[in-house]
């Protein structure tokens, strides 16, 4: 190995921990000792990053996210180190594959979807551009879900990660902190005027774990700081010697509950309370620690804007409002203006979706009693809030403004109220947030709102998911996209090279033969290489309208079996976990299953089509997915996706979109033109349009002979002795997403991914295009937006 240094420090490792040499060592010890050398590593480099930042004193912000979707950090940092080459080499001279040692590594799943994963893309290139930055966020001991799909159903299991997943933390014992619950407030009359007191509260301790975040070829290191939830008092001795056993560990029991689960079901208030508690817990320590360094540092907090900006990711951190407000106020002494001025300064907030069901509400019986303090600060945010619209003339605006409404606390109003600066996540979701979502809002602040279209880490989407392009790509045109994605449109000028066209598909071949051997081991079901790799892979959700997909390949099966259709060979690959509370979504996942098994068990129809469903989707499964397909469905509903960045990774590596004019989809139809992607669909006015006038789907059932044959064939359908006519009834009575009005377009548009598709070269043309042009979507010029419009932060190296 090159790197003498490193090899010694792994073989130290295994002499010290086990006892045992590079050649003789287990998987498991290798794997150890190269997650704590690579640790170790950062560590040092964190260090002296650090030094530089106390001397620059330059300003940093703080993403504050309830997910941050890290995937696996092994390859990654050996990625950026610029190790993974000589590793390799390494591991192969003594008999130990790489690969499997990354396959030991859990996926942690600290999140969910979208959101997740964005913040984690975010962090990676924040610190590959040199931006200091630190993400806040919970150790849940368990993430989200482990999928297990029995007999075609969603089951859930929990999902321990930490047991192998420790090896990459740092326990930070010298930066604890106290979060206070329930109790009562006081207000005393001092010398010094009103004071507020907090009493007969209960104690939570926060004790913080950092992921160190590496960047690419650089030395800065950033952290994600993950607080994990203690008792103060802990296990009582007296309790438990006088017999009270569960009584002695109760402390224990509720501190272990808030980090214990990613999203613990809200759907009873106990559940909903424990949500509050998360949210609070992790907003209340992070700002908690970092205003007590800001003030060791500059003895004021006055300046707290100039050296620090706090970002709201989705409504989850919104208490991190009155949390800055509560702490300026009670801790620090600053009068009310002085500390609304610092606040409002400080923070930002992004907006995810407009689901009216993921703009957070916390009825004020709840809220109040488990966080008296806070809520009276909201109390008071609102009431001066008010006041002003009022004495704007806007009073008509309250009903949708105002931050308490109803006995319901409204965590978006609350947001954009603290907030300085608000933004979407895509040209189509901004225009929309403006427009509608928080029109009046934008009229009492116009200047407040923007847009940071999202992007995607392409070292890792593109560098590490899929290293057989990246490397052609390297060889062809020079490895300078690899630090600037924009660079990457220097394939453009190959479009009508027929071997630059070929070998992309060579390639694509060689990842589909990839997957092909995965789907084998997984589901057993034999696919062809061949085919079309159609693939549908993000969050089940009616609005994205996985079962708009299902019904087209419904369709065709009636017409392959019962009206002599031969059409392109297509494999339609799923994956998707179903939020363990939402019947309809875990609905979908069956029938999906059924019409897969339909389909397996006839003879003709399964040479043409096949339905695979991939268990346990996450970040290390979308890794072997992506770079397989040759479609990306993004066919959400116009006007629901916020913005998609599935849809970007698939682009990147060659996919061609098959959409509706939603969300980012827009912006990647202007990249590539018309010609290199299959748009159909409503627009976004005229869903809105058809919602005005009532969207009667018999209408569409009566008039579209595909539609009503389709729908009459899964009336008849049973599958294991369980019959589908319920999803009828769904799509002709409740579905709000519209599937029926679209999907004449929608067939249309796959008639014509199976045309173009059987011209090969003109096919791999459109891909070519699809990942010169994906340049605009990395993650890399998203941050900059970041950090130049909103943070007002400096690159420190
Ligand atoms: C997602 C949006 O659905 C997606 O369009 C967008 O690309 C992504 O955020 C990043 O901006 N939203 C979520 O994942 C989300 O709302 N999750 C809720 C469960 C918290």
């Amino acid at each position: 190995m090159k790197n003498k240094r490193f090899k010694e420090k792994i073989e130290k490792y295994l002499k010290r921990q086990f006892g045992v040499t590079i050649d003789s060592a287990s998987k498991r010890q290798v794997y150890e000792a190269l997650m704590s050398t690579i640790r170790e590593d950062l560590s040092e480099k964190k260090f002296a990053y650090e030094q530089e930042l106390k001397k620059t004193r330059q300003k940093r912000a703080y993403y504050m996210s309830m997910e941050f979707l890290v995937g696996r950090t092994l390859r990654n940092n050996l990625f950026n180190l610029d190790l993974e080459k000589d590793v390799r080499e390494y591991f192969d001279d003594n008999g130990i594959s790489l690969d499997e040692i990354y396959d030991i590594e859990p996926d942690p799943g600290l999140g969910n979807g979208g959101l997740g994963r964005l913040a984690s893309c975010y962090l990676d290139a924040l610190t590959s551009s040199d931006y200091p930055v630190t993400g806040f966020s919970i150790l849940y001991e368990y993430g989200i879900f482990k999928q297990v799909i029995n007999n075609g159903w969603q089951q859930e299991f929990p999902d321990y990660w930490l047991d192998l997943g420790k090896y990459g933390l740092v326990y930070r014992n010298d930066e604890e902190v106290e979060v206070r619950f329930y109790g009562r407030v006081e207000e005393k009359l001092t010398e010094d005027g009103f004071k507020v007191e907090h009493k007969d509260y209960t104690s939570i301790q926060a004790e913080p774990y950092d992921l160190l975040i590496s960047g690419y070829k650089t030395g800065t290191v950033n952290t994600l700081r993950l607080w994990e939830a203690k008792a103060k008092t802990g296990f009582n001795m007296k309790l438990f010697e006088r017999g009270e056993y569960s009584k002695s560990s109760e402390a224990e029991a509720i501190a272990s509950s808030i980090s214990k689960l990613l999203y613990p079901a809200d759907s009873t208030n106990e559940g909903k309370e424990l949500r509050i508690k998360q949210q609070y817990f992790f907003i209340s320590a992070s700002i908690q620690q970092l205003l007590k360094n800001h003030y060791n540092e500059f003895g004021t907090l006055e300046n707290l804007f100039e050296h620090v900006a706090l970002h709201i990711n989705d409504t989850h951190p919104a208490m991190g409002v009155p949390e800055l407000m509560r702490l300026l106020l009670d801790e620090y002494g600053y009068s009310w203006d002085k500390a609304w001025d610092i606040t409002t300064k400080t923070f930002a907030y992004t907006n995810h979706t407009i689901m009216a069901e993921a703009l957070e509400k916390w009825s004020v019986e709840l809220f109040k009693p488990l966080l008296p303090r806070i809520y009276s600060i909201i109390e008071e945010i609102n009431k001066r809030f008010c006041q002003w619209v009022i004495d704007q003339g806007k009073d008509y605006t309250l009903a949708e403004t105002a931050i308490i409404y109803d006995n319901q606390i409204r965590m978006a109003n609350l947001s954009i109220v603290g907030s300085h600066n608000v933004n979407g996540v895509s040209k189509l979701h901004s225009d929309i947030l403006v427009d509608s979502t928080f029109r009046a809002f934008h009229e009492l602040y116009p200047t407040k709102f923007g847009n940071v279209t999202n992007g995607i880490a392409h070292r890792r989407w593109l560098g590490q998911a899929n290293p057989e392009l990246a490397e052609y790509l390297e060889d062809l045109i020079g490895d300078d996209f690899v630090k600037d994605l924009s660079k990457i449109n220097k394939l453009n000028k190959y479009a009508k090279d027929k071997k630059v066209v070929e070998k992309l598909q060579e390639i694509k071949k060689v990842k589909k033969e990839q997957l092909a051997k995965y789907i084998q081991e997984t589901t057993g079901i034999t696919v062809n290489p061949d085919s079309i790799f159609d693939v549908q892979v993000k969050r089940l959700h009616e609005y994205k309208r996985q079962l708009l997909n299902a019904l087209h390949i419904v369709y065709l099966y009636r017409k392959i079996k019962y009206n002599g259709l031969r059409p392109v060979p297509r494999t339609f690959i799923f994956a998707a976990k179903a939020s363990s509370g939402y019947q309809m979504a875990k609905n979908i996942i069956k029938f999906i299953h059924s019409i897969s098994q339909l389909i397996e068990s006839d003879e003709l129809v399964r040479d043409y089509i096949k339905v695979v469903f991939l268990p346990d989707y996450k970040v290390t499964l979308a890794e072997k997915i992506i770079p397989a397909a040759d479609i990306s469905e993004q066919i959400s509903q116009a006007g629901k996706e916020a913005s998609g960045t599935g849809n970007m990774k698939l682009m990147l590596n060659g996919a061609l979109t098959l959409g509706t004019l939603d969300g980012a989809n827009v912006e990647i139809h202007e990249a590539v033109g018309d010609d290199n992607i299959f748009i159909f669909g409503l627009e976004t006015p005229e869903v809105d349009e058809l919602n005005r006038h009532g969207y009667k789907p018999w209408e569409y059932y009566n008039s579209s002979a595909r539609i009503k044959d389709t729908l009459d064939f899964i009336r008849t359908m049973t599958v294991g002795g369980m019959n589908f006519s319920f999803i009828v009834d769904y799509l002709l009575t409740q579905d709000s997403y519209m599937c029926l009005a679209d999907f004449e377009s929608y067939v249309a548009a796959q008639e014509l991914v199976a045309k173009t598709y059987q011209d090969k070269e003109k096919w791999g043309q459109m891909s070519l295009i699809n990942t010169a042009n994906a340049g605009i979507f990395s993650a890399d010029r998203s941050v900059e937006e970041y950090a130049k419009d909103i943070w007002n932060i400096k690159k420190v190296k």
